[in-house]
């Protein structure tokens, strides 16, 4: 197994809905003990602290249905910043936070992979497809636009300006099961790969994904996945305020995590979304350190690394 640098990055991010307690992320994946579990694994593990948000104000022109739009920019200029120097340094793990964190996580790292000339890869685990932009948003929650933003979808006024866009056919979506009606036509027509429950419960969870992999390697690609806690069936995953039933198995979550490990092709992580104020004493966030050893090489028994398609 390959050893790695690992940086962890807290980003206490809750401007991304009205509902608090995404701020205390970070220090739950701490207390359920993510660096000794990924140190317990081989890898050099580094806890960078928690970061702040860059003071901004809002365009004087914001539509104001938007919730806390200065905040949420202002994490996404520090948060891309320190992507893109991480991404130097090793392996991230942003430990969120609300989604919001990754329109400033994901433009970073894409910014490196192209002074890196290497295409950027992205999988979004989720229950949504988190792609309105702020025009078409009736919740006005910035943590349901990070997928538009970081393809460079019009609309996000006052926002850094993206470097390096992400194709959308360099996207892959994987547990969808609440997609708003806008959302649902704007990634009917885009060339965005997704995958409903339905689908995994028709064809299991390792034919899709074996099949973006395979497409990731043959590319050359880096790969950014963004691991949002209601990708989890609720039942296994309480803590999170957008609770969606029928969601992943533990079993079908860290199959994902397993065959990213064997694929060797992730570069960063994104834990999002755990609120532990609604959590059950730390489960989620145990859960969600659990998964993370997983995509980094926590096994029973070994196996020889596979194409999966
Ligand atoms: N699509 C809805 C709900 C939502 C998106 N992401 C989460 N919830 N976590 C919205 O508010 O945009
Ligand atoms: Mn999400
Ligand atoms: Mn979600």
């Amino acid at each position: 197994m390959t050893l790695q640098d690992i940086i962890l990055i807290g980003c206490p991010v809750d401007s991304g809905k009205r509902s608090r307690g995404c701020l205390m992320g970070p220090d739950a994946y701490r207390t359920a003990g993510l660096a000794d579990a990924l140190a317990d694994l081989g890898h050099r593990v580094t806890d960078r602290g928690n970061l702040t948000p860059a003071p901004v104000t809002a365009p004087a022109d914001a539509l104001p249905h938007l919730h806390a739009l200065a905040e949420t920019i202002g994490w996404t200029q520090t948060l891309s910043a320190a992507a893109q120097a991480a991404m130097g340094q090793g392996l991230p793990i942003f430990m969120g936070g609300d989604h919001s964190l990754s329109l400033g996580s994901v433009a970073g790292v894409a910014a490196h992979a192209h002074t890196q000339g290497r295409p950027q890869f992205v999988l979004w685990l989720d229950a949504h497809s988190d792609y309105h932009t702020p025009h078409s948003s009736t919740s006005g929650h910035l943590h349901g636009t990070p997928l538009a933003y970081v393809t460079g979808r019009a609309g996000f006024d006052g926002f850094p300006p993206l470097t390096a866009p992400i194709p959308q056919e360099n996207i892959c979506i994987i547990g969808l099961r609440s997609v708003d009606p806008a959302e649902r036509s704007a990634l009917q027509d885009s060339a965005i790969h997704r995958h409903d429950m339905r689908e995994i419960d028709e064809t299991g969870i390792a034919r899709p994904l074996g099949v973006f992999l395979d497409k990731v390697a043959a590319a050359g690609g880096a790969l950014h996945v963004s691991l949002d806690v209601d990708f989890i069936d609720p039942a296994a995953a309480p803590g999170v305020v957008t609770t969606v039933p029928g969601g992943a198995t533990v079993r079908e979550a860290h199959l994902v995590m397993e065959m990213l490990h064997d694929s060797a092709l992730m570069t960063s992580l994104d834990l999002v979304e755990l609120n532990p104020f609604l959590d059950d004493r730390g489960r989620t966030a145990q859960l969600m350190v659990d998964l993370a050893a997983s995509a980094l090489g926590r096994r029973v028994f070994d196996r020889p690394t596979r194409a999966y398609a």
